[in-house]
């Protein structure tokens, strides 16, 4: 069954091939499906600026194996709507301790049958619930809000939309709920949790860099 595993700087070193494996799967993704071309390197992995130990991974875990991601990072640190996208935030660009930034979500190319999909979002509300995180911020393409309506997301646009790489995108925050949660395990037909955390010392916020650099 897949499961989506927590992965923070307290058990990197647990995760470490998963994560290997992770990176390598964003370049064949974002790279090598999406053309996002800014991203390729030599060595086949996908890693940023972001990928520092300040994120946290939820990776959607099947018997070992790595079938999604998605990545969390503090807003109050420098992330990529504040360096690369802030023209996209022209409401202002949403920084607190409790307000995560929201980047490279996938699901491996044989599960995107909605499954692992409602899982991993599933997944980030209860974590965020947890942790009381209270809205998660992201760029995306507007193909997404039909996607998030569907869920049972609420959905707040921080600007208007632009062309980024050839595709019309959006900076929106969404906002963590227990009706949000409720209503995308009722998608995906959930009847309990599915996240795993093992040797993690919890709130992770309570660790969250306060300075705003
Ligand atoms: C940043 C994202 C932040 C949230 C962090 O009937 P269809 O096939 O048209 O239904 C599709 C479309 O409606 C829509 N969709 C998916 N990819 C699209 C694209 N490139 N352009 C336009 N519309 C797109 O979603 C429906 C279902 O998609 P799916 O792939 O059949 O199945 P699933 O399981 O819901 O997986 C969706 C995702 C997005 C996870 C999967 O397609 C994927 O991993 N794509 C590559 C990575 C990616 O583009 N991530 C988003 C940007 S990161």
């Amino acid at each position: 069954m897949t499961e989506i595993h927590v992965i923070t700087r307290d058990n990197r070193r647990l995760y470490a091939d998963h994560l290997e494996t992770c990176f390598h799967l964003r370049h064949q993704i974002f790279v090598g499906e999406r053309g996002w071309e800014d991203l390729r390197r030599g060595d086949g992995r996908d890693i940023d600026r972001y990928d520092d130990e300040h994120a946290v991974y939820l990776l959607a875990i099947d018997r070992d194996r790595v079938v999604g991601g998605q990545r969390l990072y503090p807003t109050l640190l420098p992330h990529m709507i504040s360096e690369v996208f802030p023209h996209l935030a022209s409401r202002g660009i949403p920084r607190a301790p409790t307000v995560f930034e929201w980047t490279r979500y996938f699901v491996v190319r044989e599960r995107r049958m909605g499954r692992t999909d409602c899982r991993l979002l599933a997944g980030l509300q209860e974590f965020c619930l947890a942790e009381g995180i209270t809205e998660v911020t992201a760029v995306v393409e507007m193909w997404w809000l039909p996607r998030w309506q569907q869920s049972g997301f609420k959905v707040k646009p921080l600007g208007l939309p632009a062309t980024v790489e050839g595709e019309a995108c959006i900076a929106a925050s969404v906002r963590i709920s227990e009706e949000s949660l409720e209503s995308v395990r009722r998608l995906g037909g959930l009847r309990e949790s599915c996240l795993v955390r093992q040797g993690i010392r919890s709130p992770v916020l309570e660790r969250v860099p306060y300075a705003a650099a």
